[in-house]
């Protein structure tokens, strides 16, 4: 069934902008902002607000109509589909197929500095009301921290015997996030060690798609949450477990 965005009734495609353009702001500034819109092909354009944000800038929050729909049934993609579990269930689930602590090693890698993305995942307290993984009785946790070079990294998970190593990559200017999570590839082929692990990254602009098509094991994304993670995380590691026991 298509879908179109929703404003006022259903159907109408009415959609909201936002959006800045490096014009000083002037008499003409609402109608430089209207007819962008315009040109994007939205019809019954409005300008909410149209202000200096600068001496050379103009900020602007537009609306407009547009035809366009979509099939949500037709869209496919590379999505991570994992049973979810909650905190219990996971907790049980890693008891009953484990029989042992599932391990984890997570770190913001190379130049990154942000820690509060991994720490949502990780610590005690986690995140929009979800235990982080140092909460759950089952599971081992060293958080690393941020700016942890790969080699730290792959050298503290080899020495906790870790099941997962999780990785977080935030910034994304001129694709630094990609050269890091290459390095980190890389670095697991070079030592031959890359399928002894579940390799998991997350950030804002990560998806699974994109995780994949880098070597990683799953993405994760905006506002994720531990529970989400833990889920895929039992399971995986359950399931690779039951493989190497059916393997001996
Ligand atoms: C706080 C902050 C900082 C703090 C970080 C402090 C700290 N201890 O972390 C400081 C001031 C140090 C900082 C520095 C910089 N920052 Co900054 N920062 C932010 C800010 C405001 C919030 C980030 C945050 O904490 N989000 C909250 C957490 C919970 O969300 P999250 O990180 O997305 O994490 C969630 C998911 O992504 C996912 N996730 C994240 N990691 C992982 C890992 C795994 C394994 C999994 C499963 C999931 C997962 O789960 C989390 C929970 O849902 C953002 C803007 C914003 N509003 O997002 C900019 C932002 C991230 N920073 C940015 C930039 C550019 C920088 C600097 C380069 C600025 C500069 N020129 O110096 C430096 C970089 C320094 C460096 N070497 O990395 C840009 C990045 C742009 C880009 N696309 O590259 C942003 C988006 C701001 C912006 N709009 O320009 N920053």
């Amino acid at each position: 069934m298509i879908v179109r965005p929703y404003g006022d009734t259903r159907d109408d495609g009415m959609m909201q902008f936002s959006f800045t353009l490096p014009i000083a702001y002037s008499v003409k500034a609402a109608d430089v902002g209207k007819q962008f819109v315009e040109k994007l092909g939205f019809r019954d354009v409005g300008v909410a607000e149209c202000k200096a944000i600068d001496p050379e800038f103009t900020f602007y929050v537009a609306y407009g109509r547009t035809e366009t729909g979509i099939d949500p049934d037709k869209v496919k993609g590379d999505y991570l589909e994992v049973e979810a579990m909650d905190y219990y269930a996971i907790n049980a689930f890693i008891k009953e197929h484990l029989g042992r602590k599932l391990s984890v090693v997570g770190a913001a890698i190379e130049s990154d500095a942000h820690t509060v993305g991994i720490d949502a995942i990780l610590n005690m307290k986690g995140f929009a009301g979800n235990y982080g993984f140092e909460r759950y009785p089952e599971m081992e946790v060293v958080n690393m921290g941020s700016q942890i070079p790969c080699e730290q990294l792959l050298r503290t998970a080899l020495d906790r015997h870790a099941d997962a190593i999780l990785v977080s990559q935030i910034v994304t200017q001129k694709n630094i996030h990609v050269q890091n999570l290459t390095k980190m590839i890389e670095l697991l082929e070079a030592e031959g060690v890359r399928e002894r692990f579940v390799l998991v990254v997350g950030g804002p602009r990560i998806n699974n798609a994109f995780a994949k098509e880098l070597g990683y094991d799953a993405g994760f994304g905006l506002r994720t949450t531990p529970v989400e993670v833990a889920s895929f995380l039992a399971q995986e590691v359950a399931r690779r477990a039951k493989n190497t026991a059916k393997a001996t």
